[in-house]
C-alpha cells in the first residue's frame, strides 16, 4: 500500500469509534439474530438448555438451575456425562482422521505433530488406563506441571475420562508453587516433564519439579515424567518416577469406559491470585462448566468443525483450559498448541504458524498485541493472514490504538474482534459482544452475553449511570461459575458474594456475585473494564496477588517489611514495583536486591519479577497504620501525588518519589 494511503488510513482508524462486522462474516456466523438477547432473557434459566443441547449426556438433567442454597447453585441436577467422552468419543465417527491438536514446538528443525481425532482418543486411554493402574481412583486430584507439550491436554482428559480432577500448575510457577497447591489439594499424585524449550534453550523443569515434590507434606504416590527433551537432558528419575512413553507403551491398545460422572462432579481445580496470601482453589464442575465452554466457543469464537483454531495462551491458566483444550474439543475441530514464544526464532512466529495452518481464528492477550505493535507490522505483513476469520483478545483491558492495529494489520479491516471480560472464577466468557451481532467499540468489552446478568453498581449497589466508574457484578447465576473454593465453602461466599449480598437471605434474587472488577457502562449497555479493585495485579495479562510477592520479599534476609504495588508499562499492561525497608544492618543495594528479585522467582515465578526494587526508610502509611498503596502507585507512573494528608508520615511520598525518578 502506498504510504499516503496508509496515512490517511491510520488516521481513519484512529477516529472510528463503532466497527460493523462485514457481511461476509455475519453470513457464515454460528449466531447471526439479535433476538437472541431477548429469548435469552424471557427464557431464562432454561435459555441454558441451548448450551447443555451441544453435549452428550448419559443420564438426562432434571432440573437445570437448582437455586435452592444461594450462592451454592447447582446446574442440570441429575444429569450425568463424561467431558472426556464428549471430547473424543462421540467425534470419532465423522471426524476421527480430522486433526484433534496440531502442536508446534519451538525448535524450527523439530517436526510437528498432529493428533486426530482417533490418535488423541487411543493415546488418552492408554494413560488413563496407566493413571488406573497406578491406583488414581476417582475423585482423586491429580497435579499437572506442564508446560505447552500434547502430553498436558492427553493427561487431563484422561483424568476426566476416569473422573480424577486435574489442578494444572503453569510451568512458568516455581517449586514452592507447585508444593502449595499440592498440598492445598491433598494431591498425591503427579504429572510433570524433564524440560521444554524456551527461546532456543532447553529448559530444565524436572529439576523445578523435584524441588517442588520435597515440599509436599503428604506421601506422594507416583510422579509421571514425560521425556521433552530426549538427548538434549539426562534427567534423574526418583524411586516412584515413572516414565510417560513407558506407560503408554505399557497399555497400548487399552480402552478404558469414560465414567459417568453427575453434572456437579468437580472436573478440575485451579490455583489463582487473591487478596490474601494463599492462591484459591477454584472448583469448576463437569456439566455446567462443559457446557458454558461449549455454548461461548461457538456463539463468541464462531468455532466449526472444520475451522483451525489457534488460542495462544498456556493451558497452566484458564483461558488454556476453556479454550484451548474443553471448548474447541467439545466442539470437535482443530485446537493449535504452539510451545514457544512469539519471538523465536524471529518477531514473526505466530504469522508463519498462521498461514502455514491457514488458521482461522487467532485468541490472544493484549499484551502479546502491544508487544506486536512495538516489533512493527513488517512481521504480519510478510504472511499471508488471510485465512483468518476472527479475532480475539481476553486477559486484561485492551486500549483503543491496540484494537485498531490488530484489526488492521492482523484482521485485514475484515474480522471482527471479541473483546471477552472473564476470570478463572466464571469458567469462560461472560461479557463480549456477539461477533455476528453486534457493532464493536474499541476499548469496550461490549454487553453481557444473552443470559447473562451484568450490572455496573456503586456501593450501594444501586445501578450506576452511563459513563460513570462502579463495580462489575453479577446478578443472576451461569452455569459455567465456579461452585465453591475447594474445601472452604466460607472463603467462597466471603471472597465472591459478601460485598453485594444478604447473605442471610435464602433467596437467589438477593445473592450477587462480585469479581472485583471496576466497570463503567455506557448508553448502549456496552461495558468497559477499568481493571481490579482489589490487589491484584495484571502483569502482561497474568493474574498475581501483591500479598503473594510482598510475603516473597519479606521472607527474604535482610527485609523488614515490603509494598507492592502495580505501575503502568507499555507492554506489560502492569509492571511488579516493590517498595521495601531493610532490617538494621543490611546494606540496601544491588546485592539485596538481587535477593529480592531472586526471592520473587523462586516463591511465585519469573512473571512476577519486580520492575523496580525501591528501598525506603519508611512507607507511606495512613494514621490507623495502613499502607497508602494509591500513592504508591502514583509514585511508580511519576504522576501528581495525590492527596497525603491523611498520612502519618506525609513527607515520606515525596522522598520516595525522588529515588523512583532517579532509577
Ligand atoms: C480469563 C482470565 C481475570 C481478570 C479479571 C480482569 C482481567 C480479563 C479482561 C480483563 C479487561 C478483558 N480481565 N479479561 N479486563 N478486559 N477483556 O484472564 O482470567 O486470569 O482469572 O484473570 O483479568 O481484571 O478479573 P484470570
Amino acid at each position: 500500500m502506498p504510504e499516503e494511503q496508509d496515512v490517511e488510513l491510520e488516521a481513519r482508524l484512529a477516529d472510528q469509534e463503532r466497527f460493523v462486522p462485514s457481511e461476509s462474516f455475519v453470513s457464515q456466523a454460528n449466531v447471526s439474530d439479535d433476538s437472541v438477547y431477548e429469548t435469552f432473557e424471557e427464557e431464562w434459566p432454561e435459555c441454558w438448555e441451548q448450551a447443555a443441547d451441544l453435549l452428550d449426556w448419559n443420564e438426562e438433567y432434571d432440573t437445570v438451575l437448582d437455586d435452592s442454597n444461594p450462592p451454592f447453585y447447582e446446574w442440570f441436577t441429575g444429569g450425568e456425562l463424561n467431558a472426556s467422552a464428549n471430547c473424543l468419543d462421540r467425534h470419532l465417527d465423522e471426524r476421527g482422521d480430522e486433526a484433534a491438536i496440531e502442536w508446534v514446538g519451538e525448535p524450527t528443525d523439530e517436526e510437528n505433530r498432529t493428533y486426530t481425532y482417533e490418535e488423541l482418543h487411543r493415546e488418552v486411554n492408554e494413560f488413563a488406563a496407566a493413571l488406573k493402574e497406578m491406583g488414581v481412583g476417582e475423585d482423586d486430584v491429580v497435579t499437572m506441571y506442564m508446560p505447552m507439550i500434547p502430553e498436558l491436554p492427553i493427561a487431563m482428559l484422561a483424568c476426566a475420562r476416569i473422573g480424577a480432577p486435574h489442578s494444572v500448575v503453569f510451568a512458568g510457577f516455581s517449586a514452592d508453587a507447585l508444593a502449595t497447591r499440592m498440598n492445598s489439594a491433598d494431591s498425591e499424585y503427579l504429572v510433570t516433564c524433564d524440560g521444554y524449550y524456551r527461546r532456543g534453550d532447553a529448559l530444565e523443569h524436572k529439576a523445578k519439579a523435584d524441588e517442588g515434590l520435597g515440599g509436599v507434606e503428604h506421601e506422594v504416590s507416583d510422579v509421571v515424567v514425560v521425556d521433552r527433551l530426549g538427548d538434549d537432558y539426562d534427567h534423574p528419575m526418583g524411586e516412584n518416577h515413572r516414565d510417560y512413553d513407558d506407560l503408554v507403551a505399557d497399555h497400548a491398545g487399552a480402552e478404558v469406559e469414560p465414567v459417568s460422572r453427575d453434572a456437579e462432579d468437580m472436573l478440575f481445580l485451579m490455583y489463582t491470585s487473591g487478596t490474601t496470601g494463599q492462591p484459591k482453589g477454584v472448583k469448576h464442575t463437569t456439566g455446567g462448566y462443559l457446557a458454558w465452554t461449549a455454548w461461548t466457543s461457538q456463539a463468541v469464537l464462531d468455532i466449526k468443525p472444520e475451522d483451525t483454531y489457534f488460542c495462544s495462551a498456556d493451558i497452566g491458566w484458564i483461558t488454556g483450559h476453556s479454550y484451548i483444550v474443553y471448548g474447541p474439543l467439545s466442539l470437535g475441530t482443530t485446537t493449535m498448541m504452539y510451545e514457544g514464544t512469539p519471538d523465536h526464532p524471529e518477531q514473526d512466529r505466530l504469522w508463519e504458524i498462521i498461514e502455514e495452518y491457514e488458521a482461522d481464528q487467532l485468541y490472544t492477550a493484549p499484551t502479546a498485541i502491544r508487544a506486536f505493535m512495538k516489533w512493527g507490522s513488517e512481521y504480519p505483513d510478510k504472511h499471508d493472514l488471510s485465512s483468518l476469520r476472527l479475532l480475539g483478545t481476553v486477559g486484561e483491558p485492551i486500549n483503543p490504538r491496540a484494537w485498531k492495529w490488530y484489526y488492521k494489520h492482523i484482521g485485514g479491516e475484515d474480522c471482527p474482534i471479541i473483546d471477552t471480560w472473564w476470570q478463572t472464577e466464571t469458567g469462560g466468557m461472560m461479557v463480549t459482544t456477539l461477533p455476528g451481532v453486534k457493532d464493536m467499540k474499541p476499548g469496550s468489552a461490549g454487553p453481557p452475553l444473552p443470559g447473562v446478568d451484568v450490572q455496573v453498581v456503586d456501593t450501594d449497589g444501586e445501578q450506576v449511570e452511563p459513563g460513570r466508574a462502579g463495580h462489575l457484578t453479577v446478578q443472576k447465576p451461569w452455569p459455567g461459575m465456579l461452585r465453591t473454593l475447594y474445601q472452604n465453602d466460607e472463603r467462597y461466599v466471603e471472597e465472591y458474594w459478601a460485598e453485594y449480598s444478604d447473605t442471610d437471605s435464602d433467596d437467589p434474587d438477593d445473592w450477587v456475585y462480585f469479581p472485583e472488577d471496576g466497570a463503567k457502562i455506557d448508553e448502549d449497555g456496552y461495558i468497559t473494564v477499568l481493571g481490579r479493585v482489589d490487589d491484584v495485579l495484571n502483569v502482561s495479562g497474568h493474574r498475581l496477588g501483591t500479598m503473594e510477592i510482598e510475603s516473597a520479599i519479606v521472607g527474604v534476609e535482610g527485609v523488614a517489611e515490603a509494598a507492592v504495588v502495580g505501575g503502568n508499562h507499555d507492554v506489560k499492561g502492569e509492571a511488579v514495583y516493590a517498595y521495601v525497608i531493610t532490617e538494621d544492618g543490611y546494606e540496601e543495594g544491588d546485592e539485596m536486591r538481587d535477593r529480592i528479585v531472586e526471592g520473587v522467582e523462586d516463591a511465585i515465578g519469573p512473571i512476577a519479577r519486580p520492575e523496580a526494587v525501591v528501598f525506603t526508610p519508611e512507607l507511606p502509611k495512613t494514621r490507623s497504620g495502613k499502607i497508602m498503596r494509591r500513592l504508591l502507585e502514583d509514585v511508580a507512573n511519576g504522576e501528581e501525588l495525590g492527596n497525603t494528608s491523611t498520612l502519618r508520615n506525609p513527607e515520606i511520598v515525596s522522598e520516595i518519589a525522588s529515588k523512583v525518578g532517579d532509577d
